[in-house]
């Protein structure tokens, strides 16, 4: 099936003001038409084993994937917040996204063919904004909340970030000043679960047809914050383990949950290690303060590492950048370095493989000729 306007594919609508209601809008609008009555567009707003939870506005479904569309290389695996075209309970096409929000798998666990180790794993897609929650216990931790943001902003996507557990600390402002001072313009939530007026905060944020996701540690309080956005205990919450200040990873699956008041937030599991997937050239840098510094360094490949004349570690020696964020800086420019050179070179590498079997052929046919 394509979606190109010479070969349009007619299916029915359905009814679209529920569907404007889980965020439908003519980016998707304008991919397909559906004609035939046995088909139709729902999101995706669960992903169980080897199945997927759909919904069109109203009741939810569930559906599995139509092999053919495993099979088609345009086609990708649909993941939640995708919207898909639905014939007899199977998804057989996944309209083009908006924005994925994507990182690398990490760990070694056997998976399925989508979720390969090593692989690019799609956390939520169709995102209006990407909430980065960190509790104010030992989750607190500026350099991750840089690699959440460089995760974010590397997929296109708006970040926010919640700070929450706020009624852990005497004085949580504190916390909040640090954060913004290394957030340059994404807002900055100060919040606990039993604050009412922040909570009913959020909830006045997400308007009728916006979808966020919430990312962060385990333990974080991601499920706790939608259970009181929503209003009612919807999701599991767990303990944080008194030892390693940890959470035990209560959420194992993601879900697109549609609140009463209208938004959508998407709850996901915790994620242990914030592992940055190759990321767009025009993207936002979560680091705009050292970049700008960097344009007056005395040479335009200044590492900022030792380099005479350099604008960075002079600012670093005279205390208006923090020695840490200059660290964390430099770690993930080497790894986003890293990450799109190991593309670079197994894309070389392919070519590589190709031209040493058309070269084991010629091979082949010239041992052939000279034994005749
Ligand atoms: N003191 C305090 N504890 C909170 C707050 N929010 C959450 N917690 C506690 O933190 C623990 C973890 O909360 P969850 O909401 O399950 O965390 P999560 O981010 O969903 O964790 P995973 O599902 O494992 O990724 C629970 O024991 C919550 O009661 C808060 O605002 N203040
Ligand atoms: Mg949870
Ligand atoms: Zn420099």
């Amino acid at each position: 099936m394509k979606s190109t306007d010479n070969n349009m594919q007619t299916i029915s609508p359905g009814n679209t003001t529920n569907l404007r209601r889980l965020g439908w809008s003519s980016f998707f609008q304008d991919q397909f038409t559906i004609e035939d009555t046995t088909s139709c567009f729902a999101r995706v707003v669960g992903m169980r084993r080897n199945f997927f939870l759909v919904s069109q506005g109203e009741e939810e479904s569930i559906v599995t994937v139509c092999g053919s569309l495993l099979k088609d290389p345009e086609m990708c695996y649909p993941a939640v917040g995708d919207w898909v075209i639905l014939r007899d309970s199977s998804i057989v096409a996944v309209l083009v996204r908006q924005n994925a929000l994507v990182r690398k798998e990490a760990g070694t666990k056997k998976r399925k063919h989508h979720e390969i180790p090593g692989h690019e794993q799609v956390i939520a897609t169709n995102l209006d904004k990407a909430l980065i929650v960190c509790g104010l216990d030992r989750d607190f931790n500026l350099r991750r909340i840089e690699r959440y943001l460089t995760l974010v902003y590397n997929c296109g996507v708006k970040p926010e970030i919640i700070l929450t557990k706020a009624d852990l600390h005497q004085d949580p402002g504190v916390y909040a000043d640090e954060v913004e001072a290394i957030a340059f313009g994404a807002k900055v939530h100060l919040v606990s679960a039993q604050d009412d007026v922040a909570i009913n905060r959020l909830r006045t944020d997400l308007a009728s047809g916006v979808t966020a996701a919430l990312i962060g540690s385990s333990g974080a309080g991601k499920s706790t914050l939608i259970n009181r956005i929503y209003g009612e205990n919807i999701q599991t919450t767990g303990a944080v383990s008194e030892n390693l200040g940890k959470g035990k990873h209560t959420t194992t699956n993601r879900d697109l949950i549609v609140l009463p008041t209208g938004g959508m937030l998407i709850d996901n599991p915790g994620i242990r290690e914030v592992a940055l997937a190759a990321g767009d050239a025009n993207s936002v840098s979560a680091f705009p303060d050292i970049e700008e510094m960097a344009r007056s360094c005395k040479y335009l490949d200044c590492t900022h590492a030792h380099e005479p004349g350099c604008q960075v570690l002079k600012a670093v020696s005279k205390g208006e950048l923090s020695d840490d964020r200059l660290k964390s800086y430099q770690k993930i420019r080497d790894e986003l370095r890293y990450i799109s050179d190991r593309e670079v070179k197994s894309a070389a590498r392919v070519e590589r493989e190709r031209w040493k079997g058309v070269a084991q052929k010629i091979k082949t046919i010239n041992k052939k000729k000279y034994h005749r």
